[in-house]
């Protein structure tokens, strides 16, 4: 992928649609559009002059024929999403059309885009650092107002001005200790070691803060998971359908329905969860209906949040109490099921529902909202929630900067605790790009949409 290149690709969904935008952006883009473009009226003669950030009729052209009207704007660089000169053409967006003005565009000399590599250009030109490129791909895919919102603090810089200030505390720690390494005759301080390792100590605190956000960043990416468990025939799968709000899950009177899990996206109190059915569970010689209770207990284990449904008609026995027991350490809410019936059973906490008639399920959403966000630590400063890669880095700056800590403490040489301390660093550096590998950038921007 050669930097120097002129790109063009489709920016918007492929299909009908009302307009399409063919963006063109390289230090060729302004010339090759104005090759395609024939602009309405007499003011302007070519894109070479015109204003930029302005929208002029135009119209395509292709083997001397006008293909479509559309409108051109033009961007001069640095004042463009990619900081180079960049070229937005909209047409109309019948699937024909747009491709021929794609085309027109690629056969007067763009080449196609792949996906993310305007993301990619606006990075290596330093419009924007890693973290911010990456939210720029959050915000497309955002399912729910707080991902958004989060989205755009990032891609303002809000994870960037913590790490930010973190790696420069850090690096005049580096610069204190390398002084001393070069002139070895005059001995470290022991106040001064004092007051290195609080600031150590300090910059540790902020990597465990902002590890702290991984959950919630992964729950604001992915969502929620909550499975729903319980004795067979509780009403668990009839609860997956009521808070999907969709016959999704088959329910039956016969005990041992659902033997597979079943996964289903939804929202709740704008939060996306993940609602997982499970086979019931009970002692059980039959071995399919053993293998679907084994992958109840994997996705208990595998959740967030565990919805435990009982038949509130009928008294618990020992096998439910023990389960009641297994699931006592996690974040759990019980729920008890068939509320229309007689209820026999009490729990304190409980939350009385009923899949027949909708009696209670939205205070069991509220409740599950409730819970879901008491139970997530999220960050003091809204608008940071770190994603996996930030995560896998900033663990490893931990685990350095704890070396550079107890290495500084018990006197090792001071090559030794600038070497962990430039560890932790690069890994810092990680999470805004700044010591980025080409494999790094490809599995991030490969991510995007093409155009984007
Ligand atoms: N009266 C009443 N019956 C319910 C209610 N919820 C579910 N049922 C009935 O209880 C039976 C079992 O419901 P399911 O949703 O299949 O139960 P399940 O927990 O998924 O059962 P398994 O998949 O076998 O583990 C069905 O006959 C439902 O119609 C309720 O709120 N009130
Ligand atoms: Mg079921």
């Amino acid at each position: 992928m050669n930097p120097q290149d002129t790109i063009a690709a489709l920016a918007t969904p492929v299909g009908n649609g009302g307009i399409a935008v063919i963006r063109v952006s390289g230090r060729e883009a302004i010339r090759v559009a104005d090759i395609c473009v024939r602009l309405a009226g007499a003011r302007y003669s070519s894109l070479i002059t015109v204003p930029e950030r302005t929208a002029l009729l135009a119209q395509v052209i292709r083997n001397k024929v006008s293909i479509d009207e559309v409108l051109v704007t033009v961007f001069r660089g640095p004042r463009s999403f990619t900081a180079e000169d960049t070229v937005e053409i909209a047409c109309h967006g019948g699937g024909l059309v747009t491709r021929l003005v794609l085309e027109t565009v690629l056969a007067n000399g763009a080449r196609p885009a792949v996906p993310g590599e305007f993301t990619l250009r606006a990075y290596l030109n330093g419009r924007m650092d890693l973290t911010q490129a990456e939210a720029v791909a959050d915000l497309i895919h955002a399912r729910t107002e707080r991902a958004l919102l989060t989205a755009r603090l990032q891609m303002s810089g809000s994870l960037s001005v913590r790490i930010n200030s973190l790696r420069d505390g850090l690096l005049s720690v580096l610069a204190h200790i390398e002084a001393h390494i070069d002139f070895p005759d005059e001995d470290i301080q022991p106040d001064t070691v004092v007051a290195l390792l609080a600031r150590l100590k300090k910059a540790l605190k902020e990597v465990e803060e902002l590890l702290r956000t991984a959950d919630e960043g992964r729950i604001l990416k992915e969502g929620v998971r909550v499975a729903i468990i319980g004795p067979p025939n509780a009403g668990k799968s009839s609860l997956l359908n009521q808070l999907l709000g969709q016959d999704r899950a088959i329910v039956s009177p016969i005990a041992g329905t659902t033997r597979d899990t079943i996964e289903e996206l939804s929202t709740i109190r704008g939060t996306s969860v993940v609602f997982v059915d499970t086979a019931g569970l009970r002692s059980s010689e039959d071995i399919l209906e053993l293998e679907g209770i084994r992958r109840s207990r994997e996705a208990a284990d595998a959740a967030d949040l565990i919805l435990h449904v009982l038949d509130g008609s009928i008294q618990t026995g020992i096998y439910d109490a023990a389960l009641l027991e297994e699931f006592a350490g996690r974040t759990r809410i019980l729920v008890i099921n068939k509320a229309d019936l007689p209820v026999v059973i009490r729990w304190e906490g409980g939350v009385e529902v009923s899949c027949r008639t909708g009696l209670g399920l939205e205070a069991l959403k509220e409740t599950i909202n409730r819970v879901i966000w008491s139970a997530i630590p999220t960050s003091a400063d809204a608008g940071v929630a770190i994603n996996s890669r930030h995560r896998q880095v900033l663990e490893r700056a931990s685990a350095a900067l704890g070396q550079t800590a107890t290495g500084l403490s018990a006197g090792l040489t001071l090559e030794l605790v600038a070497f962990e301390l430039r560890v932790a660093l690069g890994a810092i550096g990680e999470v805004v790009g700044g010591t980025s590998t080409d494999d790094l950038l490809d599995s991030i921007f490969s991510q995007f949409c093409l155009g984007k």
